[in-house]
Order: C-alpha cells, then structure tokens, then sequence
C-alpha cells in the first residue's frame, strides 16, 4: 500500500490553560493518520521560534491560533502532498524553506512543529511500530528517570516563591514504574504536610502544589520532609532539582526575589544563595540559575558547582544548536533542557541532541507549562535514551498522559528497559 500524504489538516484545540493551541492530522494512502498537538510555554526564553498568535482581543484575548491553522492547511499542505512522512529532514527542511526566517515567524513555530510530528507519527504507525521504535535505535532504548515539579512558584504560580520549580528525582529506584510510585508516594505526603501546616494543596500550571510558602528554601525544607514521610531517603533515594527560571526574576542584570520580598541579588550574590542550597539540601541539578543573557554567570556557576550538579539551560539555550555550541565553548552549562516547540522542527530538536551527545552533555527532554494530552515527548525521550524528563508532577492528566505512557512503553520493552541516571 502506498504511503504518500493524501491530507494534512490543521486545526485549532485548547491546552490545559484553556488557550488555543493547534492539532494536525496528517494521513496517508494507506489509510494511517498521524495526530499531534503541540504545548506552550509561560516562562519562554526571548530566543524561542515564534509562536504564532492571532492577536485578534475578540477572540480568545488575542491567542487564537487560526491564523497557525490556516498556514498548515493552505500553505504547507500543498507543498508536502505526495511526499512519503518518513523523510523528515525534507519535509522539515521544505517548511523551513516556505517560511524563509530565523524564528519561524512567517508560518508560526507552532505551525510548523504539528506538522512535523504528525509525520514522524503517521511514519511509525505506517511501518507498523511504536514511535519510540521509529525515532530511535532499539539497542539504546532507555525509560527516562522523571524529575517532578512538586512545588511551583514564579510565573507558573500566584504564591510568593520566586524560584519556578522544586523537582523530585527518585532515581534510587530500580525501574521507571518504581520511580513513578515514590514520586507519586512523595506529592501526595508533601499534601498531608502541606495540610497539617495550614498551607493550600491547590496545584499550578504544572500539577505541583502552590502553596504560600514564605521563602525558597522553606520548599526544600517540606519537600526533605515530604520524602521522609513517605518513607524514602533524601539524597539516596530521592534527590532534589530546581529550576529558577531566573530570567522572569531579572531586570538589567539583576535578580529581584520580588514574590518572597527578600531583596535583590547580583549574579555573584545569586551564585551564594545555589550554593549554599546545594549545601544544605540534596540538590543535584540547576536549571537556569541566572538570566538568559548573563553568560559570564552561567560560566562563572558552572565552574563553582559544574563538578557537583547538573547546570541546566533552558532559556539560555532555547534548543538552538547555535546557543548550544556557544554554551559549549563558553562552558557555560553542563546539560541542555529540550523542548520540541522552542525549536521547531523534529529534525533540528535531533540536530541539538546529537550535538550535546557529541559534548558528552546530559540533556532532558521536558513539558510546557502549557500542554496537552499528546504523549510524543514521552516516546521521544526513549528514544533520545538521555535517561531524564521532566514532565510535571503526579497530578492533571496532562502531565499523567505522559508519564502513563511511559509505563506502557516499558511493560512494552520489560527486560531490555535500561533505567539509569
Ligand atoms: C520551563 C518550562 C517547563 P514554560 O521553564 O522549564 O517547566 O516552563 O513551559 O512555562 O517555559
Ligand atoms: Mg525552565
């Protein structure tokens, strides 16, 4: 049966903030129909593809999505009928080509990236296995260790917590599943703590409680307390990361903890605050410790604590090979945090990939704290075999629809499922 594209067609969804977002269906001769949804992000880095907008405020406040919608269905379609969905690079390369910008600004990177991987999907589905199958090799297959956003402030949460997330990483566990289970175990005590302090257990964008803590390191102090209660060991068998996303908190080169009302710091000061958390608490990755544009912070804490932690960017880096090669010679991190959508194309989120394995970097493949129920980047991170994600918390089905998935992908591969940090 032939496997050309017959259809490609757009349309416009919501994500779980209840903001427009696009899916994309893309089908073949033989019958097979490629489905994808496509996330966003709050706390986005200033060098992110463009995300395209209506901005019409009568419709959905300006973030409708039908101007993305009509790109897919009258511009790209067109062009890619007839091609066979496993060429990716040429079909990613085609719609870079129709666009003709750097940030994708022409088509929208949210265009783009439905159509990109609807055909990785309809690809897979029309050779007849797992999409983790397609996109990676067997023998390196490997279930990711989970870091889980159990407590979120800054942009992701209306509390006074500056920092964005306090993560959870059960990697002492000896198989996925096991992770899941003392991460799910750890947010539903941190709730009972939560509740006998007096705190809200209502949850932020991405299922981690948001509770009206009074200082950053008061959520490392429930947390420890969280993994005690449910009966595991911090920093043996669960670990702890942050993700400052210190770029919302930074104005001209300073960092004002504005939420929590503890002052202003200078990248020097900020590198003695990580510091002295990493100290006191079992913390073994940092995720955009200083601003975007502060490299010489970046540089200067990846040199003070590079040895010790994982240094993550995600703004900084926004999964562009060009910032990439940047932070490698400006040694400037030590991992690199991968969203599909900061990019744009499945080929180029391949392209940084390859080039952080060349570097010997970890990477991570993570959520927006806008999603929906699409699993992609669950089979994407088994694939990618980096060993980590970071998808949320253990609760909202978004979040739960990948971690779901993954545990379907290891019953799936059982004994070859390679689990390790
Ligand atoms: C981040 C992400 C996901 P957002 O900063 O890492 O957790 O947030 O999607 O809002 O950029
Ligand atoms: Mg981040």
């Amino acid at each position: 049966m032939k496997n050309q594209i017959i259809s490609i067609e757009a349309m416009e969804i919501l994500d779980s903030r209840g903001n427009p977002t696009i899916r994309t269906r893309v089908s073949l001769e033989n019958g097979v129909c490629g489905v994808s949804s496509v996330p966003s992000g709050a706390s986005t880095g200033e060098n992110e593809a463009l995300e395209l907008r209506d901005g019409d405020k009568k419709r959905y406040g300006g973030k409708g999505v039908l101007n993305a919608v009509d790109n897919v269905n009258s511009k790209i379609a067109p062009e890619l009928l007839g091609m066979t969905p496993d060429k990716q690079d040429e079909i990613d390369r085609m719609m870079l080509e129709l666009d003709d910008t750097s940030t994708k600004s022409n088509l929208g990177a949210n265009a783009i990236l439905s159509v990109s991987m609807a055909a990785s999907v309809a690809a897979a589905m029309s050779q007849k296995v797992p999409l983790y199958v397609y996109l990676g090799r067997v023998s390196e297959l490997r279930l990711p260790v989970p870091m889980m956003n159990i407590i979120n402030g800054g942009e992701h949460a209306d509390n006074s917590v500056d920092l964005q997330e306090f993560m959870i990483i059960p990697s002492g566990a000896s198989s996925f599943r096991e992770a899941l289970r003392y991460g799910a175990e750890t947010f539903h005590a941190l709730k009972k703590i939560l509740q006998s302090k007096g705190y809200a257990t209502s949850v932020g964008d991405e299922g981690g409680f948001a509770p009206n803590l009074e200082s950053n390191e008061e959520a490392c102090e429930v947390i420890i307390e969280a993994i005690q209660l449910a009966g595991y060991e911090p920093g043996k068998e669960i670990f702890m990361a942050i993700d400052a996303a210190a770029s919302s908190f930074c104005n001209q080169g300073s960092y004002i903890f504005q939420k929590s009302g503890s002052g202003t710091k200078s990248s020097t000061d900020m590198m003695e605050f990580y510091g002295s958390l990493v100290e006191n608490y079992p913390i073994v990755s940092i995720e955009d410790p200083m601003d975007e544009n502060d490299w010489e912070g970046f540089s200067a804490i990846t040199k003070k604590l590079g040895d010790k932690i994982q240094i993550v960017g995600d703004d900084l880096f926004v999964t562009n090979t060009d910032f990439v090669s940047k932070g490698i010679s400006k040694k400037a991190a030590n991992a690199v945090l991968i969203k599909l959508n900061q990019i744009g194309t499945v080929s180029e989120t391949l392209a940084t990939i390859r080039l952080c394995q060349k570097a010997g970097w970890n990477y991570i493949i993570s959520h927006r704290s806008g999603e929906t129920e699409d699993t992609f980047m669950a089979d994407f991170a088994v694939a990618m075999a980096g060993g980590q994600i970071k998808t949320g918390s253990a609760s909202r089905s978004e979040r739960i629809a990948k971690y779901n998935r993954l545990l379907e992908i290891e019953s799936e591969i059982g004994e070859s499922a390679n689990f390790s940090i």
